[in-house]
């Protein structure tokens, strides 16, 4: 049987992945995104389900100055005597710390922040080993050093188990024991087409480590043109039925724009094999596919390649795909204000803005998609603005949304903004009422359009998938798609109530 690849798509990079019997726990990054970092369940490996997010207070996850690509970098999860482990670096602030809980729907406990001996450390890509006879281990790229997991303390100085195999930006490091043996696997290449995942083994866990003889065990950079590229940033593990997988990140191009991709890091599955010598390789030596052989347990039959998510906002918490950039300010937005609505009420602060804006959005998973939102908006002064967004990071962002013009009429219009050029490029008058606004893509474009009543959908204006690439925009993120209000810097209490909301895609 065949699984598809990537096994949870759109922006979740830098996966992390535990097992607990026979129920499989995975995190990824989330940087400037609120709640921060979700965990998803599967039982078979290729149908992942969210769960719950490990971070979902203020106090474990403050944002508000984070810029884009800013905040939260590379989760790993461990579970060991029955407690789950997430640690994970907040480069804008809190450094390296870890949350624990017993169960992955939480409640996950308050930051326990990591402590070197001596002094502080900049370092990213942490990880925890917890040893057989009771010693934790914590690596990062500063290296690798014993931890007291109850307090966070370092309890030795940091050493280099393995330097890698001479590629550039040496990361991601996971220390196990397999097989009686202690493995020190890292990526390198840089998180672009470059990227690799490269591996050394010891008897002990200080060393000396000996490389493999045939690393990198995971990388596409020599092959360009591949559908799938950047793969790397892996973690390595057995699964309950004896055969052995990664999951590992990567990014999916298009076959107009093969040098660029927009939908993030996405996170991929791949069997592992071990040579006579004990070495692993990831995939068909270190190559990997969209289509793979999947476990013998897996239901294959339940991978969804078509659907809708339809949200009434009828509950008075919002559903698990929905986020904020940074943290939320609870005077912006409402799920009560307007029973059956969510409510934004138009910010100071614009998408522009490294500030906490009215936004709500989710992720944009897959190429061939649809988001469309029903919203009743009513703008107080010229100022004020409410619509759909797909945004990649403040400079990088596209709208299709409702104003008020000068002389107080209501227009609808499409704004682009790629860098330091801001144009809107359609704009025509609507009459009162609600609207459905709505954002198709396709691998090379959004169309932007809406509709009164049951009327057809209007396209009004296009945008290129591009210019809200990575490439282009810069940073570590995935593009989103969300609503958002604001009233451009100006004060204003003018809300718009989205009724509804939906993402289709096949
Ligand atoms: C992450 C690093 C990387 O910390 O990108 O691809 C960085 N690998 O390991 C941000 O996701």
């Amino acid at each position: 049987m065949i699984f598809h690849n990537p096994i949870v798509p759109g922006f979740n990079p830098d996966p992390s992945i535990c097992r607990v019997g026979s129920d499989y726990y995975l995190v990824t990054s989330t940087f400037e995104y609120f709640p921060g970092v979700p965990i998803y369940h599967s039982t078979d490996l290729v149908n992942w389900r969210q769960v719950g997010y490990c971070l979902t207070r203020d106090s474990q996850l403050p944002l508000q100055t984070s810029p884009s690509s800013g905040g939260i970098y590379a989760p790993t999860i461990r579970w060991h005597n029955g407690t789950f482990y997430m640690v994970v670096t907040n480069v804008s602030g809190m450094g390296n710390f870890y949350v624990t809980a017993n169960s992955p729907e939480g409640p996950w406990s308050e930051p326990i922040l990591v402590t070197a001996q001596d002094s502080s450390f900049w370092a990213i890509d942490p990880s925890f080993f917890f040893d057989d006879d009771g010693k934790v281990y914590f690596s990062c790229t500063a290296g690798t050093a014993t931890i007291d997991v109850e307090t966070g303390k370092l309890t030795s100085e940091f050493k280099h188990p393995w330097t890698g195999s001479g590629g550039r930006y040496a990361e991601a490091p996971h220390l196990y024991k397999f097989n009686g043996m202690y493995y020190y696997m890292l990526a390198e290449g840089g998180t672009e087409p470059g990227h690799m995942a490269t591996i050394a083994r010891s008897a002990t866990p200080e060393g000396p480590y000996e490389a493999c003889p045939h690393n990198p065990i995971l990388s596409h950079r020599d092959r360009g043109g591949n559908p799938i590229q950047s793969t790397g940033h892996a973690d390595l593990f057995e699964a309950h039925n004896g055969t052995w997988w990664a999951v590992f990140l990567a990014t999916r191009i298009s076959k107009k724009y093969p040098n660029v991709h927009h939908l993030g890091r996405e996170t991929f599955l791949a069997p592992v094999t071990w040579d006579s010598e004990g070495w692993p390789f990831i995939g068909d030596k270190g190559g990997v596919e969209l289509e793979m052989e999947a476990p013998s347990f897996a239901l294959v039959s339940e991978q969804e390649s078509k659907g809708v998510i339809h949200d009434d906002f009828d509950t008075d918490t919002l559903a698990l795909p929905w986020n904020f950039r940074r943290n939320p300010d609870p005077d912006l937005w409402s799920l009560t204000e307007r029973t059956g609505s969510l409510t934004l009420t138009c910010a100071p602060a614009t998408l522009n803005d490294i500030a906490q804006t009215a936004f709500v959005g989710r992720r944009q998973q897959h190429f061939q998609c649809h988001f469309s939102a029903g919203v009743d908006f009513d703008p107080q002064t010229s100022h004020d603005e409410a619509g759909l967004t797909v945004i990649m990071n403040e400079e990088h962002h596209y709208e299709i949304f409702i104003h008020g013009n000068a002389e107080g009429l209501r227009t609808i219009a499409v704004r682009r903004r790629i860098g330091d050029l801001v144009a809107i490029v359609a704009e025509e008058p609507l009459e009162d009422g609600t609207v459905a606004l709505s954002i198709e893509a396709d691998a090379e474009e959004y169309r932007f359009g809406y509709a009164r009543q049951d009327d057809t959908i209007r396209i009004i204006a296009t945008g290129s998938t591009r210019y809200v690439s990575t490439e282009i925009a810069g940073g570590f993120t995935g593009v989103y798609l969300g609503m958002y209000a604001t009233s451009n810097h100006h004060e204003s209490t003018a809300c718009a109530n989205f009724d509804w909301a939906e993402y289709a895609f096949d």
